[in-house]
């Protein structure tokens, strides 16, 4: 017995030792230390043993057990340290390797024209004004001198939502709203930016939605010259100090006299080509002296206080600055497009 728990000893470490994984280990461990395994079988026939071997045996039987106990609990931790470092290996992060690049986004180019106008403004005392696009028609028409039934309404062919309530046409109603804040004390001094839509067909020049910028200046004794002042330096300011600019009269229900600015065309310098349509001048927006109606309905003594309006899209704006043949360049947002403007 004691030869057999010896060879089994012998034989038990061996395959210890040439165990390569943690199932073969176990294996091992299970025939040799199970409840059913080698060494526990030889103990069965200790009863046969004499009472002097007895002692004898089981001592060398325990032996035996805590040897392969501690070989099989030592190559366990060796497996498993090695299994971390394997894995450790094979899941390194080579910090060398070079980054995928991250395009870097920007400003889209409508907006940089937009803050473009709303800092000369700001910079001459203008606040930014907004207001809401889902307009009611009180706002959108009627405060602006355009009751309804007015032939003018057809100017700007809308989108209506219930009887009274439109998307706007226009950044006009902001006028309307912010002059009726000020509960008929001036000065009243916003420009405000937004979206504006109309039943318009998308073409080239056209769409649907597009954006606008509305400037108001309402106090005592502002006059035509004011306005002009005004659109001379956002010309200039916009296109280049050597544009020059020209009012034609022009009708908008809601300022009299009503006025459209041209400035002179950059590319034939005024003799007339194909971008001015050979007039040598081209039109930039729609202006004139607050009409007293709309002054009165927003609570302002028309005999006390005038003002100006101006309205422009931004769109057109930077169609000319750049060169951009089609609005809808602005709207579908291919990155080619964008980049262009942004040398990020
Ligand atoms: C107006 O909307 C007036 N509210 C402007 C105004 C304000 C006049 C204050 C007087 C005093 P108009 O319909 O012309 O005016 O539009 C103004 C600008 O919006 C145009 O000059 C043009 O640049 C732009 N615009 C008009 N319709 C479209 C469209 N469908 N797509 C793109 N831009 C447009």
């Amino acid at each position: 017995m004691k030869e057999r728990l010896q060879e089994l000893k012998q034989e038990a470490l061996e395959k210890i030792q040439a165990a390569d994984d943690t199932k073969a280990l176990q294996d091992v461990r299970v025939y040799y230390l199970g409840k059913k395994g080698q060494i526990t079988d030889v103990l069965k026939g200790m009863g046969k043993l004499s009472k002097e071997e007895r002692p004898v045996i089981g001592q060398l039987a325990n032996e035996v057990r805590d040897t392969l106990t501690e070989a099989l609990d030592s190559k366990s931790e060796q497996l498993e340290n090695e299994q971390i470092e394997k894995q450790l290996r094979e899941e390194a992060i080579d910090v060398t390797l070079p980054g995928k690049p991250v395009q870097a986004g920007g400003s889209h180019l409508l907006m940089d024209v937009i803050r473009d106008i709303e800092d000369l403004f700001t910079s001459m005392g203008y606040e930014v004004a907004e207001g809401p696009e889902v307009e009611t028609d009180y706002y959108n028409f009627e405060a602006l001198n355009l009751p309804k039934g007015h032939p003018a309404r057809d100017m700007q062919d809308t989108f209506y939502i219930t009887e009274e309530l439109l998307m706007r046409t226009h950044t006009s109603p902001v006028q309307a709203r912010t002059m009726n804040r000020h509960e008929g004390r001036g000065p009243v001094k916003i420009i405000c930016p937004g979206k504006v839509y109309r039943r318009d067909t998308d073409d080239a020049t056209h769409s649907h939605q597009f954006t606008q910028i509305e400037g108001l200046y309402v106090d005592e004794k502002i006059r035509m010259s004011d306005l002009k002042g005004t659109l001379n330096v956002l010309a200039k300011h916009l296109f280049g100090e050597d544009r020059k600019i020209r009012l034609r009269p022009s009708y908008f229900p809601f300022t009299e006299p009503s006025v459209e600015m041209d400035i002179s065309c950059k590319v034939c310098g005024g003799e007339g080509c194909s971008v001015c349509k050979g007039s040598g001048w081209i039109e930039i927006l729609g202006a004139g002296m607050v009409h007293p109606n709309v002054l009165e309905m927003a609570g302002f003594d028309p005999d006390k206080y005038t003002g100006f309006a101006f309205g422009m899209g931004p769109e057109r704006i930077a169609m000319l600055k750049y060169g951009i043949e089609d609005i809808r360049h602005f709207y579908t947002n291919d990155v080619r497009f964008l980049k262009q403007f942004h040398r990020v």
